[in-house]
């Protein structure tokens, strides 16, 4: 098993509903080859595929180009699809599927948990097999229609402290407000939208990698 350290410092998350011109795939290889650490595929909300077909020959389709860049290719929430193709994980929130029965489903696999408060650190602290939690979101974020109010930085440090694994920051983040992310002990940041539309994807996730 990889130590989640060595995954987490520039974690891109996107789906269909991310992209704002050409596909998933095109912009997947292009973070890969910029140095994207892990990935996430999340179909989620309004523009995401809807038939499970095509949501399967897409999860295949990243599944090979990360493999190809020996990055882990984690899937959001669809438990039964991470299991039917072998994806290295998955990345359950608060209200999927019970964290209990995911870890039993991923012996020696990813597993990725959001938390919110402390009282979701504390708990997943008590768990045996969680890889690494999502904490946020941080600043405010375009990205999630249900997200909660964001946490900020002050709090986003006071979370990861309590944490016994590691932690990636989540939501709004950006070149911009990076380096207040980095005052914080988390391995690493996931974003969608900071890269989905960037400009200039190679020099933004450069300048988003923890210890980059
Ligand atoms: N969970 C909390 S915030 C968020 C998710 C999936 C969205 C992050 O997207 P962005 O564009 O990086 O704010
Ligand atoms: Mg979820």
């Amino acid at each position: 098993m990889r130590n989640p350290t060595t995954y987490l410092p520039i974690y891109l998350i996107a789906g269909t509903q991310d992209i704002v011109e050409g596909t998933l795939p095109e912009l997947l290889e292009q973070a890969l080859q910029a140095g994207i650490t892990c990935f996430q595929l999340r179909e989620k909300g309004l523009g995401s595929l809807e038939d499970s077909k095509s949501r399967r020959s897409l999860a295949i389709d990243c599944q090979k180009l990360c493999r190809s860049y020996d990055v882990p290719f984690i899937i959001n929430d669809d438990v039964a699809l991470a299991l039917d193709i072998g994806a290295d994980g998955v990345h359950v929130g608060q209200d999927d599927q019970a964290i209990d029965e995911v870890l039993g489903l991923f012996p020696n696999k990813i597993v990725g948990l959001s938390c919110y408060d402390e009282k979701e650190i504390e708990l997943a602290n008590q768990l045996v097999g969680i890889s690494y939690y999502g904490i946020g979101p941080v600043f405010g974020t375009i990205s999630k229609a249900d997200a909660k109010p964001p946490i900020g930085v002050e709090r986003l440090a006071e979370l990861a402290k309590r944490s016994k694994r590691p932690a990636v920051a989540i939501g709004g983040i950006s070149t911009e407000n990076f380096k207040e992310i980095q005052t914080t002990t988390v391995a690493g940041c996931a974003v969608i939208s900071a890269i989905t539309r960037s400009a200039d994807l190679t020099d933004t996730i450069k300048r988003l990698t923890i210890g980059g």
